[in-house]
């Protein structure tokens, strides 16, 4: 096949698009590596012959159910389950579990499409797939929590397997649910396995686990700052959101010397000036994590302003740390970030920048870590847990977190080698990690023939 018979990415994006119509989320994560990839690729023909990227971009498979569960007033509810399948090419199916009023299946195929790269990237032998429900976990008590899960795992464990499908947490499913999931896999089978990460340590979880995608998140900005003879020290930090990813965000970067200003929930952000401290750290932590309450709450202890059904990125910065949800930073939020003096963004979320917003950091030159390889912490840690419980055995918080550091600066050193003379001033960290993502999973796919 002669260079030019091949297809651009504009005829891949239109038959894409007409093969799943609707799936916006799907649509843009799927551009975002094919624009990088199709060029990478444009004489290697293999890759072509073998049609690898329109078969990473199908599914292997989608599971869809029905989860019936009764509510505290003895009212039937339905919710639909789902697991997104993406690619077993270099392991097991890996990846979270969202359980948010807003899961859909565009959502979850954008997320287990990603997953996949992300996997990829942190060098372990992880496949990428995700999944959730539409179950809205906000206003419920314990018992309604755990009948869900447990209706929910009653279809989802003939799915799953440590060497089959290993889910773990993501927006709405932390240690309590993954705590109520476990459990119910295990009644159903009588197998205690490593079938799910983020376990509690008393049942096979690994130290680190719930720190490692907020970590990592900081080591990935560490790691593009020292390249530049800089650091976090000193720096005005913004993070969103205030679950799992932003609050160990926010741990690392005090502990390196950045002052935290601003966190957020979906009902609006909290401008702290004088900096989030260890104690306030705290009290974040007890109030959105143990209590699950508002944010707003921390503007009324500490007497700072709330900004009610906003987003923090009005506020002047050095550091950005989108870290809640997808999308939540627009193009013209990334004018105003860049207008303020902005430096670097790293992904904590999974997209968390619209592809015009990534566009407008990288022509203005700002150091930017997309989501694949800044928040691969978290799952690169599940990884480990998944050795861990085959091992029977648990490493010490030490020797995990010296693992998390090793994989992060190897994923950094990856975006390094594939990002490098594009002709910016910096390494293009999307191009970077899209094509060391890919190549991995395309020549394991090379290997098995047409399958
Ligand atoms: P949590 O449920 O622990 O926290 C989510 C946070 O984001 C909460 O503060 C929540 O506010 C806020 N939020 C959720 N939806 C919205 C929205 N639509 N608008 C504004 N704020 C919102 O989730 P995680 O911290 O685990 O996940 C956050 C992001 O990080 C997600 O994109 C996830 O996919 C990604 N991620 C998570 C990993 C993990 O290990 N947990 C690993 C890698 C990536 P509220 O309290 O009001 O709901
Ligand atoms: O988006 C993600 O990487 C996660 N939610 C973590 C996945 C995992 O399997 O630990």
């Amino acid at each position: 096949m002669a260079i030019s018979d091949h297809v651009d990415v504009d005829q891949f994006m239109a038959g894409l698009v007409r093969r799943n119509p609707g799936e916006t989320e799907f649509h843009q994560a799927v551009y975002e590596v094919a624009s990088n990839v199709f060029d990478f690729i444009r004489d290697k023909e293999i890759y072509h012959e073998m049609q690898i990227f329109r078969r990473i971009a199908e599914p292997d498979r989608i599971v869809s159910f029905r989860v019936c569960w009764t509510d505290r007033t003895g009212n039937i509810r339905v919710n639909r389950g789902y697991r997104v399948q993406n690619s077993n090419a270099i392991g097991p199916y890996k990846g979270g579990l969202r359980f948010d009023p807003s899961v859909n299946q565009s959502i979850l195929k954008f997320l287990a499409f990603e997953q996949t790269f992300k996997n990829s990237l942190t060098g372990l032998p992880l496949g990428g797939g995700k999944g959730g429900s539409d179950f809205n976990p906000k206003g419920k008590t314990n018992n309604e929590i755990m009948r869900f899960c447990q209706s929910f795992m009653t279809e989802l464990h003939r799915h799953i397997g440590d060497h089959i499908d290993v889910p773990a947490g993501d927006i709405g499913v932390g240690a309590r649910e993954i705590g109520y999931l476990f459990g119910q896999y295990k009644r159903l089978t009588n197998r205690f396995s490593g079938v799910l990460t983020g376990k509690g340590l008393e049942f096979g979880g690994s130290p680190i686990r719930k720190e490692a995608t907020g970590y990592g998140v900081v080591y990935m900005m560490q790691d593009m700052l020292a390249r530049c003879d800089d650091s976090i020290e000193g720096k005005t930090c913004l993070i969103s959101g205030s679950g799992n990813v932003s609050t160990y965000t926010a741990e690392k970067i005090i502990d390196l010397g950045g002052n935290v200003v601003t966190m957020s929930d979906s009902s609006g952000y909290i401008y702290d000036k004088d900096g989030i401290d260890t104690d306030k750290l705290e009290y974040i932590i007890d109030l959105k994590i143990n209590k699950r309450g508002r944010i707003s709450e921390y503007a009324k202890e500490y007497g700072v302003p709330f900004f009610d059904s906003e987003r923090p990125w009005q506020v002047p910065g050095d550091l950005v740390f989108p870290c809640a949800t997808q999308n939540e930073l627009s193009e013209a939020d990334a004018d105003i970030l860049i207008k303020n003096g902005c430096m670097a963004v790293s992904e904590g979320a999974n997209m968390p920048v619209e592809q015009e917003g990534v566009q407008k950091f990288v022509d203005a030159d700002i150091l930017f870590a997309p989501s694949k390889a800044a928040n691969a912490g978290g799952v690169a840690i599940s990884g480990l847990e998944m050795t861990q419980n085959s091992i029977r055995r648990t490493w010490s918080k030490d020797e995990v977190h010296e693992s998390l550091q090793k994989i992060m600066h190897n994923i950094h050193e990856q975006c390094v080698e594939y990002g490098s003379n594009t002709g910016r001033k910096h390494i293009d960290y999307v191009r970077g990690a899209n094509i060391a993502g890919f190549l991995k999973v395309a020549n394991a796919m090379v290997a098995y023939g047409v399958v």
